[in-house]
Formats: C-alpha cells, structure tokens, sequence
C-alpha cells in the first residue's frame, strides 16, 4: 500500500506519521459561517455590506435563511476532515422573523445555534457585527466622536459577550468572541489621537463588565486600511497589539490586515512571547485586503508550521476568514477548510527535531537539504489516510457531492 511506503519515507527522518495524523486531527478549525452567503446575516439580508470589506461575484444559490445556511454547512462539513467549529457574526441571529435591533440582541437569539451546533458536536465562536448598519454609516463605531453612536455599539458589544458566554456555558466549551470595528477615514484625519482615545475608552467600557473566562474569552482584531478609509484606520496593528498586552486580551492577526510584505508567519512568534493567547483570521489577500478561499500556498503552510513547531496549538487559535461569492460557496467552504487542515498535517510531518539539531551545531548546508528534502515526500498518501480515518472523500471526488447538491438544491434558489 502507498501509505505504507510513504510511512516508512518519513520514519527515516524520525517523523511518525500515524502521530502526526492523530495531533492534527485535533486542532479545531473555526470555520467563519460568513463564506455561505456574502457576510449579509438574517437581521436584514437585503442590506448592503459595509465597513470597508466587500465580497465579489453573483453566483448563484447563496443561503437565504437560516436554515439554507445550516443544510449549507453541513454538506460542506462532511468533506472536511479534523475538528470543526462555526464563526458566526451577531447578524446570524435566530430573530424568528421579527426586527431585533442589535443593542436588543440577547442569548436567545442563539439558542437554535445552540441546539444545532451541539448536536454536531461543533463549537461556537463569535463577533459583534459593528457594521453594515445605519449607526455605522458615517465610517466610525466605537470611536465616533458622536456619543449616542458610541454608546449603541458599545451595548452591542456588551451583548456580545454575554451572548458568547451563554453559549459558552451551554455548549461546556469556550467561544472567543472578536471584535473589529470598521473604524477609519477615506481622507486625512486631523485627529487621530482622539480617535484613538476614543476606541480604548470604548473597548474598556466593554471589557468593564465581566463575563466568565471559563466561557467567554475576548479577542481584538486590528487592520491596516479598508475600502473607503484608505487614509487611517483607528484600530491599527499597533494600537490593538498594545491594547491586547495591557489588557489581557487575545490578539487576532488576519493574514489580509498588514502590509503586503508582512506576514503573520513571522508575527506568531514574536508575539507570542508577551501574550498568552492569538487568533488568526486565515485569509488570502490578492493585492488587498481580498479575502480570497484559503489555498495550500507557500504563507499557510508557514502559519501552520509555525504553530507545530512551537507546539502552540492551545495558545493559536485558528479561524478562517474569507467570502468569495464567485465560486460556489459550499466548495468554497470546503476548498479553504480542507486547504488548511493540509496545511497543519503538512507541518506536522515536518522533521522539526532534525532540523533544529542541525541549526542549534550551525549545520545550515544540512538544515536547507533536508527542508528541500522534506518538500517531495509523500505527502499526499499521508494526507488520504487522514481523510479516510476522518471519514472524509480522500480527493478531488468531493466536489462531485457538491456538483450533486448544487443541482439539487442550490440551483432552486431563485
Ligand atoms: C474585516 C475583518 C473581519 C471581517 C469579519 C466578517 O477586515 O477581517 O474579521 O472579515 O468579521
Ligand atoms: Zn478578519
């Protein structure tokens, strides 16, 4: 058998493939429900898409109700192999038909995730959605200089919190509920320490009421500029990292929100030797701030390798964050999901040992031919086994159940 074979290639660089598989299999990949239908939501999903971001394409079939999401996601999770949770955004609400302000949302707007999610034995992760609103339309939430906007967003997100520790505590599990604000300016501000002041404040009127740790933990996320505030975005990379560490929060780093010669690669490292906690926004910015599907490329699999080879799995929490609406969303969901789980068993069958023995006696002609070396292996058999055990098509035939179900369901929707 070619697992077999390819079993006994990596044993001769000390990497054991069936433990490699069992570690990976149990890193849980929080999946952002946004990629199924455009980041629209069900608190009014004839609403335009605000804050900067923007997804492209009309295809057809994307969810319009709850439940089309749910069916949805659920074809997409059995082609998906590894632990899974689901991102949602408070625009995901179960509002039952009715008008529910989102400085009204309350836990039982959740239960119906609850119930769903349980059953999956899926974890739950969550976000304010400070954006694609009226209040948000003037560029600015949590900073505006406009009390009454201020104060409505920070209700929202007090909410959150609570939201994500209710679900917490009826799941048994943690949820990390992330803020990110759209906050920023097309043009030059004059202002920006005021703006700034006016985040901070904001963030620690949120944080000021307490939430349970055990069930809720908070995250920040930062970025570098949206569409429509090119000029200054107030909750920028420096402002959040300092925030984080002063306040004990985790930091998101989305792999779309730096420079286009940064990489999070590099950041997870460093940033980890202050902060106990991150999660990542795995994207795949084109040019900008894209959030193409997660391919296999070079910037993933140094994500994931940074992660196993510093054996932070518990401290990295990983996330996706992309929207295409282009391609058909399921196999989207699947394309980026999968993408990242061979990222992490591709990482995981990289002979760590081996090559920071060769670093550690300054033998860098060894460290570079084995890391050549490694890239050939047989990866892809490893690969097939982690899907076959996980219960999961091993190749491309994934797409035909998708190719079945758009067919059958989503090109009804019209
Ligand atoms: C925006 C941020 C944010 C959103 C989602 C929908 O630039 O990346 O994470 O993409 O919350
Ligand atoms: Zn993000």
């Amino acid at each position: 058998m070619s697992y077999e074979v390819a079993r006994e290639k990596y044993a001769q660089y000390g990497v054991d493939t069936e433990a490699a598989i069992k570690r990976v299999a149990e890193i849980p990949v929080s999946i952002n429900c946004w990629q199924g239908d455009d980041v629209r939501g069900f608190e009014d999903p004839d609403r335009a898409l605000s804050g900067g971001i923007m997804t492209t394409g009309n295809y057809p079939g994307r969810a319009r109700t709850i439940d089309e999401l749910r069916d949805d996601f659920d074809v997409a999770a059995k082609l998906i192999p590894g632990a899974k949770r689901i991102n949602l955004h408070a625009i995901y609400l179960d509002n039952g038909g009715a008008r529910v302000e989102r400085n009204e949302i309350t836990p039982e707007h959740f239960d119906s995730w609850i119930d769903w999610a349980r059953v999956r034995g899926l974890g739950i992760d969550f976000n304010p959605t400070c954006f694609s609103h009226p209040m948000s339309e003037s560029g600015l939430t949590l900073s505006s200089p406009d009390t009454a906007v201020r104060d409505f967003w920070v209700e929202h997100c007090i909410r959150c919190r609570k939201i994500g520790e209710y679900i917490g505590r009826k799941l048994k599990d943690t949820v990390i509920t992330n803020i990110w604000v759209p906050d920023g300016s097309k043009d030059t501000p004059a202002d920006m320490a005021g703006a700034r002041e006016r985040l901070k404040d904001s963030l620690d009127r949120i944080f000021a009421t307490d939430v349970s740790q055990e069930y809720n933990k908070d995250a920040v996320e930062g970025k570098v500029f949206g569409i429509g505030a090119e000029s200054f975005t107030v909750g920028s990379n420096d402002f959040y990292m300092c925030y984080a560490i002063s306040r004990g929060k985790i930091l998101t780093l989305d792999a779309g929100h730096y420079h286009p010669t940064e990489y999070v690669s590099d950041k997870i490292s460093a940033v980890l030797q202050f902060l106990d906690e991150i999660l990542l926004h795995v994207s795949r910015p084109v040019r900008w701030d894209s959030d193409h599907v997660v391919i296999f490329d070079d910037e993933l699999r140094a994500i994931a390798r940074e992660i196993l080879r510093g054996g932070f799995e518990k401290r990295v929490h990983i996330g996706l964050d992309f929207f295409d609406a282009s391609i058909n969303r399921v196999a989207a969901w699947v394309i980026g999901t999968r993408s990242m789980q061979k990222a992490l068993l591709y990482a995981a069958l990289e002979p760590s040992a081996l090559l920071r023995k060769y670093e550690l006696e300054g033998d860098f002609t060894s460290r570079l031919a084995l890391m050549e070396e490694c890239k050939t292996l047989p990866f892809v058999d490893v690969w097939e086994r982690y899907c076959e055990i996980c219960g999961v098509p091993a190749g491309g035939e994934w797409l035909d159940e998708v190719r079945r179900y758009e067919r059958d369901v989503l090109s009804e929707r019209v």
